[in-house]
């Protein structure tokens, strides 16, 4: 009886951090279609990257521009950009 009450504590366990894991899955990905959503208005030429012009579209990103064109291709790409999403938070 014991362990039957064990293996149904383990079960449940299971349970809430399958479910929990499912959460952040779901959180990266609504964050990910932000990310593109944003990009993509920001990006009015749609080259796939945020020019410095193109960044005058948003408060504070020119100011970080070049801090965040880590590659120095004086554009910013995805990845770029989510930097500075993830410390303008
Ligand atoms: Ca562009
Ligand atoms: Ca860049």
């Amino acid at each position: 009886m014991k362990k039957l009450i064990t293996l149904s504590i383990a079960a449940t366990l299971s349970f809430v951090s399958v479910a929990d894991e499912k959460k952040d899955v779901e959180k990266v990905e609504v964050e990910v279609a932000k990310i593109s959503t944003d990009f993509k208005a920001i990006d009015k030429d749609a080259d796939g990257f945020i020019s410095m012009d193109e960044s005058k579209a948003v408060p504070h990103l020119t100011d970080v521009f070049k801090k965040l064109d880590t590659n120095l291709d004086e554009k910013l790409n995805r990845d770029e950009y989510k930097v500075f999403l993830k410390a303008s938070k």
